[in-house]
């Protein structure tokens, strides 16, 4: 497959600088560079100056000098949802307590009781202009989870409006069942019961039907215990699908430690991760995702541990966390600028953070998030004077051209 010079390529840029991310220091950088596509996959990667003699290719674009880099993977949403919360956002900044606004049925329940009522088509409809921002942004590959259902019938709308989205658009979908986000109103008192219901019923059902590629839970005072979330792992494991988890958000639960058991493939949020939860994920190559728009949100102030994480090694990927509650953000460009200033993350980190290392959190590390022959060609072009400059700029969006599977995006 390597460096076929006989081969006609469908497809070679020119003129670009690369931006590979394929090593682990630097941007892995080729300056007036060519890559070439075949069959929806990169087929030659190098410096222009060392295009095999006797290329052909079918079509050939001329970069214009913009660089070029994998197509971002925004691998932490929750962007399926209905309605939205802007709502208790003025109220709450008009005094309202969090109390006040939870005794009014608001919070996340507000978002179940919309995306409840909601159609499958108005589901589509309302979800699909925020994946749209992302895409505007160069990002190929997305992770939606479910979770604003709480019940079967909903769960389900919610993944299939997911798989349709992969569907309709030129982007890499990835789900994730969430059926442990929160109780329902129904089971108020009896979470026992409703894991029950999570892990004998909803998560064989909906992988029987092929909707689910992951399985999440919210680990927390206010969501699952540690004994509940390993139960929802073990049904995971027994239908042979990976796990992850929303971990060390708010306290520390050893939800970290628990996952890097069952070999997750990331444990996310970690603002209260301990020292044990990062040896823990080290071991394990368990992925940490850091989520700085709902630390931004929430006007929360404990950091995440990155140097710990850097110095035991733990590949780190930032994310969106689009959801209506805490994060109301459709701009992982935005998100990798608040991991820079908030978390203190490089921008070369940033970068990886949403290319290489959010693409093996969703175990697509071997297709895609980074420039190699061989892996899909998903990358965009950007008019930017170095790749520093995506993490730097706030607002503004340099994304020029995108490409999904070796095609263009219209
Ligand atoms: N952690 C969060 O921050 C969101 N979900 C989660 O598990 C909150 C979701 C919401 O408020 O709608
Ligand atoms: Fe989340």
């Amino acid at each position: 497959m390597s460096n076929d010079a006989n081969a006609i390529w469908d497809a070679l840029w020119v003129n670009v600088h690369l931006a590979t991310m394929a090593e682990t220091a630097g941007y892995g950088e080729i300056r007036d560079a060519a890559i070439a596509v075949r069959n929806g996959r990169i087929a030659w990667l190098g410096p222009r100056a060392a295009l095999p003699s006797g290329h052909r290719a079918r079509a050939t674009h001329d970069g214009g000098g913009d660089w070029l880099t994998p197509g971002l993977v925004d691998c932490h949403t929750h962007i399926v949802y209905a309605g939205n919360r802007s709502d208790e956002f003025e109220a709450r900044l008009n005094g309202a307590s969090y109390e006040d606004i939870a005794r009014r049925g608001g919070g996340i329940m507000s978002t179940v009781r919309a995306t409840r009522a909601a159609s499958e088509q108005e589901l589509l409809a309302a979800s699909l202009p925020r994946v749209k921002n992302l895409l505007a942004e160069g990002v190929t590959t997305l992770e939606i989870k479910s979770g604003y259902g709480l019940d079967l019938a909903t769960e389900r709308k919610m993944l299939r409006v997911a798989r349709r989205l992969g569907e309709m658009l030129p982007l890499r979908v990835r789900t994730t069942f969430l059926g442990a986000h929160a109780l329902p109103p129904e089971y108020g008192g009896r979470a026992d019961d409703y894991i029950d219901l999570v892990c004998k019923e909803m998560l064989p059902a909906l992988a029987a039907e092929n909707l689910v590629d992951a399985v999440d839970a919210f680990c927390e005072k206010i969501g699952f215990s540690a004994d509940q979330t390993e139960r929802v792992f073990r049904a995971a494991q027994s239908l042979g699908l990976p796990v992850k988890l929303h971990a060390e958000q708010l306290s520390d639960q050893g939800g970290a430690t628990l996952t890097a058991r069952y070999r997750g493939l990331s444990a996310d949020h970690l603002e209260y991760l301990s020292q044990a939860g990062v040896d823990a994920m080290a071991d394990a190559g368990t992925v940490a995702v850091l989520l700085p728009g709902a630390f931004y949100f929430l006007r929360e102030t404990k950091m995440p541990p990155v140097q710990a994480l850097r110095e035991a090694r733990v590949p780190i990927a930032i994310s969106t966390d689009c959801n209506p509650g805490t994060s109301p953000m459709t701009s992982l460009l935005l998100a990798m600028n608040m991991a820079c200033t908030l978390f203190r993350l490089t921008p070369q980190e940033a970068l990886a953070g949403t290319t290489r290392h959010a693409a093996r959190a969703l175990g697509l590390e071997q297709e895609t998030g980074s420039l190699a022959v061989g892996k899909a060609a998903d990358f965009a072009l950007w008019s930017i004077e170095r790749p520093g400059d995506l993490a730097y700029a706030i607002g503004g969006n340099p994304c020029r051209e995108v490409v999904v599977a070796g095609v263009v995006r219209e």
